[in-house]
């Protein structure tokens, strides 16, 4: 016999085994090629889903039970060690493959990057979408020292790709003054330093849209999140970014799929920084799979 896997911590906790049956997917993007400071996302994915052995199956803030959604976790796509390029094709193609099979995305990552080929994958699907993004970089360089596939570059690419006008981001407090020039010019949205409130406050512009939450675990304070490549002094709460994805779940948007991004173990001895992850991961499921 073999014993229950959904305890394993292979796998994030209470997995349903079965893929066919499953509304969501969780898939590991161990990918750290491009950052510009410390690398270590690569093992983000699998502390995520071993750090999930200790929560709770039922949350307070959601009042559900994790056996109330039903989700696969599909592991870690084989990406090939530094060819950014492949990598980020092979992530496209698979996430293509969950939206032709009608599966709710839940990436973890492995560095920011890895959500330029999800969004592309996403806008073929839903044309008409929003991106919220939480970070604490701002990530519109068009490069960064000459090359275009940096984890500096993805939500520059998300504007291009669906229009500034539909991407939203909360909590950044970092980035060259052109980022911040660009953000007010372009006519993206932008909310410096803050998450909860000022998101709070669009949601309702956004009602009955696809949106998609790309969320870098560094809008948290390294206090509560040290275990990043690129920590940024001055963030939000863990408290902070939960009542942020219980307002994305009470508001009227549809959430079209997720990723969580830039967990990188190997910075936190304390192993907080995944075991937040974990519950920011139990609480996307919870409130934002439909
Ligand atoms: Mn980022």
């Amino acid at each position: 016999m073999r014993f229950d896997e959904a305890y394993s911590g292979k796998v994030f906790i209470m997995s349903n085994p079965s893929y066919e049956e499953s509304k969501a997917v969780i898939y590991g993007m161990p990918m750290d090629w491009t950052v510009s400071f410390r690398p270590g996302s690569r093992f983000g994915p699998a502390r995520i889903r071993e750090a999930s052995l200790g929560l709770e199956e039922y949350s307070p803030y959601m009042d559900k039970h994790l056996e109330e959604v039903n989700y696969f976790d599909a592991g870690d796509i084989p990406l090939p060690f530094g060819n950014a390029a492949r990598s980020l094709d092979m992530v496209e193609e698979y996430v293509d493959k969950l939206l032709a099979d009608g599966k709710f995305p839940l990436g973890l990552g492995g560095e920011h990057l890895l959500s330029w080929p999800i969004f592309k994958a996403m806008y073929r699907k839903y044309p008409d979408m929003a991106i919220i993004h939480m970070d604490a970089h701002a990530d519109l360089r068009e490069q960064y020292e000459g090359e275009p596939l940096s984890h500096s570059t993805p939500i520059r690419k998300a504007c291009g790709l669906i229009g500034p006008e539909n991407v939203y981001s909360f909590g950044i407090r970092s980035g060259m003054r052109e980022e911040f020039q660009y953000a007010k010019e372009s006519g993206m949205h932008m909310s410096k330093f803050e998450v909860a409130r000022p998101l709070k406050e669009i949601l309702p512009s956004l009602a009955g849209r696809n949106v998609y939450v790309t969320i870098d675990i560094d809008v948290l304070d390294p206090a509560h999140a040290p275990g990043t490549g690129t920590a940024e002094a001055g963030g939000i709460t863990s408290k902070e970014l939960l009542e942020a994805i219980g307002a994305i779940a009470k508001s009227d948007v549809n959430v079209i799929g997720a990723d969580l991004v830039e967990v990188a173990p190997a910075y936190d001895p304390t192993e907080q920084t995944q075991i937040a992850a974990s519950k920011f991961i139990r609480e996307m499921l919870l409130g934002w799979v439909k």
